[in-house]
Order: structure tokens, then sequence, then C-alpha cells
């Protein structure tokens, strides 16, 4: 039996596993969809699961993350429910011993969830009702978990979305690297675009970390990670899921629209090649925020409102410093399938930025006439 097998029959009390296929692209941990023949004591068990390798270098108390998961299963169950005809929130699968994960030889945390079935995920946004359900979907979620307290949620990443923090660590990685740094090519004046960026922006970007010193701004339960593809569809495209929960954790909840937002709204996608054709899409911007205020409005402060441009203009920043950074650090956090791999997907990053500042008055303007 291969690895991959073994890993999955832990989760599987009897029968057999039928097939361990890769699942999905994601950028830190390894994801599969296993399939197993239905039990006949439990036909209630799915017969399809999602089986993860927790990535121990990213989240280095993986227990944090499943601890989370769990939290937020109790709380669903005890308050409006997580699973309706409508929507479903992933649950972990424990093992055939009932522990919520299993550790492998090497140390390795692998754990099971629920697949959300007759479901899709697609890469970017296709139409504006697309980008509504993008919106709604992660209205949903935060309606969900508002009333979640904080302080039973681990931080699973620290410093996760402190632009601060992602700046003073490029300036680390900067110093050595600038030692070696020399010549006129294309890749060359990549990265001095990319260094002069970030040089414009480091006094802005404490933004939103200055809005929550001041008390502007609390911390909620958040996704961390809704880009487009963890917006799980249903078969009539509503939105039935948000996946992906490894980041649920305190935070505010504009790096989450901010997040949902750079994603969404560039149609090309974050992997695109074209990153000068990169556009930021106001039209999209507004369906989705549409079906974000549509749920969310009663939660949403004066205060919230103020910063939801910043937000907006922020993440996609801050994606792009992480990814530069990572380009100069060697490549050691997001996976790559080529050396220059980090180098253009924060082209793409800061290209949207751009797009994003030149268009700040429309999208102002937008935000305000449609909280009202
Ligand atoms: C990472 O692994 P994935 O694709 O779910 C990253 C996000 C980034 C995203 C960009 C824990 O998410 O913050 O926005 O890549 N997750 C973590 O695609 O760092
Ligand atoms: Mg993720």
């Amino acid at each position: 039996m291969s690895t991959l097998r073994k890993l999955a029959s832990q989760f599987v009390a009897e029968g057999e596993v039928v097939a361990v296929e890769p699942l999905g692209n994601g950028n830190i941990n390894s994801t599969f969809l296993v399939t197993a023949r239905p039990e006949t004591t439990n036909p209630a068990k799915p017969s399809r699961f999602v089986l993860q390798k927790i990535n121990a270098q990213v989240f280095q108390q993986p227990e944090h993350v499943i601890q989370n998961m769990v939290v937020l299963s109790e709380h669903l169950r005890e308050g409006a429910g997580g699973q309706s005809l409508y929507w479903q929130t992933p649950q972990i699968i424990p093992t055939i011993d009932e522990h919520n994960f299993w550790q492998d030889e090497a140390g390795d945390y692998w754990r099971a969830i629920s697949f959300i079935e007759n479901s899709q995920v697609l890469e970017t946004i296709k139409t504006l009702a697309h980008a509504r359900e993008v919106g709604y979907g992660l209205a949903m979620f935060h309606r969900l978990i508002s009333d979640l307290p904080v302080k039973k949620l681990a931080n699973t990443i620290e410093d996760f979305h402190i632009t601060p923090s992602y700046l003073e660590f490029y300036g680390k990685v900067l110093r050595k690297y600038q030692a070696t740094f020399v010549g006129d090519s294309d890749q060359s004046q990549a990265i001095r675009y990319c260094m002069e960026f970030i040089e414009a922006r480091q006094a802005w970007a404490h933004v939103l970390e200055n809005a929550k010193a001041d008390g502007h701004l609390q911390l909620r339960p958040i996704h961390g990670d809704p880009k487009v593809n963890n917006i799980m569809l249903g078969t009539d495209g509503r939105a039935v899921s948000l996946i992906d929960l490894d980041t649920l954790q305190p935070g505010l909840i504009h790096y989450d629209i901010g997040d949902c937002l750079r994603s969404s709204c560039n149609r090309l996608g974050e992997e695109t090649e074209d990153w000068d054709q990169v556009v930021f899409d106001v039209a999209l911007a507004k369906s989705m925020l549409e079906g974000y205020f549509s749920l969310a409005q009663d939660f949403l402060t004066e205060q919230d409102y103020r910063y939801l441009y910043d937000a907006i203009r922020l993440i996609a920043f801050e994606l792009g410093l992480r990814f530069f950074t990572d380009y100069l650090a060697g490549n050691i956090y997001f996976t790559v399938k080529h050396p220059t791999h980090n180098l253009n997907r924060a082209l793409v990053q800061f290209k949207l930025t751009e797009s994003i500042e030149s268009q700040a008055d429309t999208i102002k303007a937008m935000i305000e006439t449609m909280r009202k």
C-alpha cells in the first residue's frame, strides 16, 4: 500500500481506501482527496474526504489549527448552526481511534476534513453574479463567527496580516540580499521596481495596525485567507461554504475583506504571467461588496466603513511584499514552480495595488454610496 493510502486508512474504520488524488493548488499545505468504500456499519460517514498534511514550518503549532476548527464546530452546533441546506462548514473527521489528527513517523501532522460535495471552486471570478456570491459567502461566514469570543481562538500564525511585521522581516532579508545585488537584466529591473514600490509605501502600511492601536478597529474572529478559490459554489452558483480554515484566528475583518477583494477583482488571477495587464475591476468589487453588505450591514460600524478602502489597497500590497520577500529569501515559505515564481507573483500584486490607487476616488465614492 502506498504511504498516502496508509495514511488515509487511519481515518477509515472499515473497508478500504479506493483512491488518493492531489486536490487544489494551495501554496502551503499538501492536500489530497480520498475516496473510500462506504462503511456498512456507518453509512452516514462520508466516503470522500480531504486529507491534508499541515506545513509545520508555517503553522508551528499544528494543534492550534485543529483546535480552532473544533472550537468553531462546537460554536456553530450551539448557535445558529454552520450546516443548512445552503451552507456547510468543513468538519474535522477523527481517526479510527478518535483523535483529531494523525502524526506519522516523521512527526508530521495529518488531518481529515469533510469534503463539500456537489460544489466547485473557480480560480478567478467569471461574472458579476459570481462576485456577489463570493461577497455573500464571506459575510455569511463572518456572521456565523461574529459571536464567537476571540479568546477561544488560538493564533495559528503569529503576526499574520500584521503588515508592519512583514516590513520588518523584509528589511532584514533585504540587508542580506543587497550585498549580492548587481546587474541590469529584466529581473534586476523588476527587483528594483519592487524595492522602490515598497519604500514609497512604508509609512502608510501601518494604517490598519494604527487603527487597531487607536481603538478604531477591534479584533474579531476572522477566516484569514478568504481568496476566491476558498469560497465554494453549489451547482446553482450560490456560495455554499468557506473552506481552508487554517488561519481562522483573531484578526481584523478588514484583512478578510481586503484579501477577498484583491483576489476577486483581478480577472487575470494571481498566477498570471501578464502582470503588466493586471487591473482592479471596480464593477466586480461593487458586486462583491453588494453581496457582502447584504448580510454584514448589521455588524459593521462607522469606523469599519472608514477603513475599507485602505484594507483593499493594503492587503494587495502586503501580499506583494510577502511574495517579494520570499523571493529574496530563496523561496522558503510559498511553494514555487520556478525560481522567479514569487517575483512574478509580487509584480502581479503590486500592479494590482497601483490600479487600486489610481481608482481611489471611484472606490471610496462607491463604498460611500453603497452603505446608505
Ligand atoms: C497562501 O496556501 P494557500 O494558497 O491557501 C497564504 C495566503 C495567501 C495565499 C496567496 C497561511 O494560501 O495568506 O494569500 O497563499 N496562506 C498562508 O495565494 O500564508
Ligand atoms: Mg490558505
